[in-house]
């Protein structure tokens, strides 16, 4: 064998073998479309040229042998550039059918295409901002992809009670404009996301980082985090043709490591994390007489229509920061601590049902140290995506599990993911800790199940505590109205943007199934019930973690990490 360089690292690898097979070897990633492993290669295409060190020209890898001290570059600038020309020249020459073209979706030239994003080198007319519009960090619209259904308007104003969209006409063309056609950043947007999940077509989609993530794996130059959110288990298997609700959590762990992650831990662990500070926090407030109601703050969606539409609530929302903005810091401090891992080293990849959470990562509150606390945000769908690109076959990997010790979790942080969920994890805690006696019963079933609105009064030693959920824009739209007209009083509530919580969140797949969300609800229930720890503070880890770092709920480091402002 014979000893090369490739992107600044040694690797020892067969005499005779091309620079290709010796990537392959090293796991370095180099495109191609001319190659194939059974032919012999021509280097024609040129997709898969690299640089090496003394050499003038760019080498193709596929039809170039190693020799012995090669110093090889597959990541410059250089490379990048001539990679993406060929691709250019490539499809200039392409017809732009895929639509209709037997080989969509299995097409190794539509990957490429896709991955390096390679722009028409002759499109017939510049878009314009009215139909090309990506001023938000969570949704991105492309109206000349749009077929006129109106599922996004309808979405938009029937589920979620906010009106965004409405179809203009203008003669020649009918489109779901946003009032005044401004950027949808610039309107009461609250970035949830729905009508990306309802569009059938490409026209309003997430505001992908597949490609930046996928650029971070190959580079691979950091500590990779990630963590996954309590909705994700029971939806990711539906892109690999799983059932809806199917429980895949091991699955998907062992994709994540697959793709090269060097942690993956669990959104999960962090909900427990918010349930002691957040049910702290309210039984500080009982102590002391209010704010109340106190509302949830973990939907990043709600936050938004707080903060623009309801600011005469935002003294009543927890600061509790939202579960996956508590786990970044943390990995940040308290992990890079224990491992001697620069923080400025590690980058937090938060894969989420939500598109709200890639806008909530760049509130400038969120920053920790200078740094932000989550790096970048996947959808579940672009989850999917990304497995799908690297051909990890899902539904048949052998389950795996998360990392240590952000990794464990309860019961109560599993219910997170769906409507009622945070409440009910809530009251098992508060409920415990702040009279000190144990549960008569574990769940409480009248914040569960799909009504728009749903009450309890829960006896909390002779104080009857009234609590409420809602979820769906609309109807939580009905119960702030409620509860500013002084029609109802609550001491707690729950607010979840999405209807029927994260299991139905805007970046979930895409389901034409009426009740998948019925399904994925069963698949969280489900999760709860086999658990054998179902109370937050029972979460061994968790109580390590404040025996080793933040002391207790409420304390001084925990406020620096955990909690959060919010702004009129
Ligand atoms: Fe949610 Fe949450 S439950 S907000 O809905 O509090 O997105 O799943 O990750 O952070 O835990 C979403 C889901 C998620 C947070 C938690
Ligand atoms: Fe995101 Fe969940 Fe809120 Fe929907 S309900 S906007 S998925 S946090």
């Amino acid at each position: 064998s014979v000893l090369v360089e490739i992107n600044g690292k040694q690797h020892q690898v067969p005499s005779g073998a091309t620079i290709l097979e010796a990537c392959n070897l090293a796991g370095v990633y180099i495109p191609t479309l001319c190659n194939h492993p059974r032919l012999e290669p021509t280097g024609a295409c040129r997709v898969c040229v690299i640089e090496v060190e003394g050499a003038r020209n760019l080498q193709p890898a596929c039809a170039t042998k190693v020799q012995d001290g090669m110093k090889i570059k597959t990541k410059t600038d250089r490379v990048e550039k001539a990679v993406k020309f060929n691709l250019a020249l490539l499809l200039s020459r392409h017809p732009k059918d895929c639509m209709t073209c037997e080989v969509n979706g299995r097409c190794e030239f539509q990957d490429l295409i896709y991955r390096y994003d390679i722009q028409d080198l002759f499109p017939s007319e510049e878009k314009t901002s009215t139909v090309y519009d990506d001023s938000s960090p969570s949704i991105i619209r492309d109206l000349e992809k749009c077929v006129v259904c109106g599922r996004c308007v309808r979405a938009c104003s029937e589920l979620q009670g906010m009106d965004i969209y409405s179809m203009v006409d203008r003669g020649f063309e009918t489109l779901p404009q946003t009032a005044f056609e401004m950027p949808v950043y610039e309107t009461d947007c609250i970035a949830c996301g729905q009508c990306s999940a309802f569009c059938p077509v490409g026209a309003i989609t997430e505001n992908s980082n597949v490609r930046k993530v996928l650029e971070e794996l190959e580079r691979h130059d950091k500590v990779l985090v990630v963590q996954t959110a309590p909705a994700t288990r029971v939806a990711l298997g539906e892109e690999f043709g799983l059932e809806p609700g199917s429980i895949s959590t091991g699955k998907m762990v062992a994709a994540l490591r697959k793709l090269g992650f060097d942690y993956v831990f669990d959104t999960n662990f962090a909900a427990d994390l918010t349930i002691m500070e957040e049910g702290s926090e309210f039984l500080e407030r009982l102590k002391n007489g209010g704010p109340f109601p106190m509302f949830t703050s973990c939907c990043p969606a709600w936050v938004n229509m707080a903060e623009k539409l309801y600011p005469q609530f935002l003294k009543n929302l927890s600061s509790a920061k939202s579960p996956h903005q508590m786990l970044g810091p943390l990995v940040k401090t308290y992990f890079a601590k224990k491992k001697g891992i620069d923080p400025e080293n590690i980058l937090v990849v938060s894969i989420m049902p939500c598109t709200a959470k890639k806008d909530d990562i760049i509130r400038p509150q969120h920053m920790v140290n200078g740094m932000p606390g989550v790096d970048i945000v996947l959808t579940t769908r672009e989850l999917g995506k990304l497995i799908k690109m690297k051909k990890i076959p899902y539904a048949s990997l052998p389950d795996e599990e998360y990392d240590s010790p952000l990794g464990e979790s309860t019961g109560a942080a599993a219910i997170f993911g769906v409507t009622g969920g945070v409440m009910e994890a809530a009251l098992r805690t508060a409920y415990e800790l702040g009279l000190g006696k144990p549960l008569p019963k574990v769940e409480f079933t009248n914040v569960r199940g799909f009504d728009g609105i749903k009450e309890a009064t829960i006896d909390f030693d002779g104080k009857q505590l009234k609590v409420a959920v809602a979820h769906g824009g609309a109807n939580v739209r009905k119960l702030l109205d409620k509860i500013t007209s002084g029609e109802v009083y609550y001491d707690f509530v729950e607010i979840m943007a999405c209807p029927a919580g994260c299991i139905g969140g805007g970046g979930q797949p895409k389901s034409l199934d009426k009740n998948v969300l019925t399904r994925r609800m069963e698949g969280i229930y489900t999760i709860d019930e086999r658990s054998t720890i179902r109370k937050s503070h029972e979460n061994p880890s968790i109580k390590k973690l404040y025996e080793e770092f933040l002391e207790h709920p409420l304390s001084h480091v925990s406020h620096e990490l955990l909690h959060t402002t919010y702004v009129d």
